[in-house]
């Protein structure tokens, strides 16, 4: 089939419902869970603050709009390769920068919910990985992996999203032999349910972070606080992960859609 034949085929299912467009998306507000990192970093990114320009009233008579605080880690957002310092020389690192062709791209649901709900802590392996291939298929060039945790039903409660304690936060990961393994299947990008990229523990990891560390040293993305993954399938699902064309952005809030083959 042709690529125009394929495009009018595609638009005629979204019309139709043959292929579903589900929000992986949480809502972005006063009340979305904000990374907090350790006290040896002076600076964190700020909770997201939304204030009202005019609602029909005397300061906009016929019009509603809002002005707002976001910071570009924020939500449901995108990691561009500027974010890391291994990433930091790539041209076309930068939100403003990047390649949208490789934003469109098949994804591969990794889902590791009963284990998260036992061991807050769990960590997928490369061998994770392989077990998930030998089961469901391989992981093509140019890919989207995500790891269901279904972590998003903690998103109401930022201490339940953060899960933290004395020891720092609590919240599962890859390791790093995990992501070197991605990388090895060149992936686009790697996705999380949680507040970040990396497991809550990544900091004594080796690398620490390894996610970040390893993912943007080879130009890839990462994605964080992905919602609704359990209603993907293993394969099967085109996801859509757009940042915000941010002048030399080093992230951003996304609206994460993915198209879902129905029945
Ligand atoms: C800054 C520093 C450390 C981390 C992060 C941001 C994130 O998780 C993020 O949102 O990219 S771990
Ligand atoms: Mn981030």
């Amino acid at each position: 089939m042709s690529s125009t034949d394929i495009l009018k085929t595609l638009g005629g299912m979204l019309a139709s419902g043959g292929i579903e467009v589900v929000d992986c998306t949480g809502v972005l507000g006063p009340d979305t869970p904000i990374l907090k990192l350790p006290e040896d970093f002076a600076k964190n990114t700020p909770k997201v603050e939304i204030h009202k320009i005019s609602e029909y009233d005397e300061d906009g008579p016929f019009f509603a709009w809002n002005w707002m605080v976001l910071g570009e880690h924020s939500g449901t957002h995108f990691d561009a390769p500027h974010h890391w310092i291994t990433g930091r020389d790539y041209p076309d690192g930068y939100t403003d920068t990047l390649n949208v062709q490789r934003l469109v791209a098949p994804v591969n649901v990794i889902d590791c919910s009963k284990e998260t709900e036992e061991n807050p802590d769990f960590l997928l392996t490369a061998d994770g990985v392989r077990a998930w291939e030998a089961e469901h298929g391989e992981i093509g060039a140019g890919e989207w992996v995500v790891m269901r945790t279904d972590w998003d039903k903690r998103a109401h409660d930022e201490d339940l999203f953060l899960n933290a304690d004395e020891d720092g936060p609590h919240s599962p990961g890859p390791t790093p032999d995990c992501i070197e393994y991605l990388l090895s299947k060149k992936i686009v990008g790697w996705g999380s349910q949680c507040i970040g990229t990396d497991a809550g523990q990544a900091g004594g990891m080796e690398p620490p972070y390894p996610a970040h560390n390893l993912l943007h040293k080879e130009n890839c993305f990462g994605l964080a606080s992905l919602a609704n993954l359990d209603r993907l399938p293993p394969k099967g699902a085109i996801l859509i992960a757009a940042p915000l064309k941010i002048q030399r952005g080093t992230g951003s809030p996304i609206r994460a859609l993915a198209l879902v083959p129905k029945g």
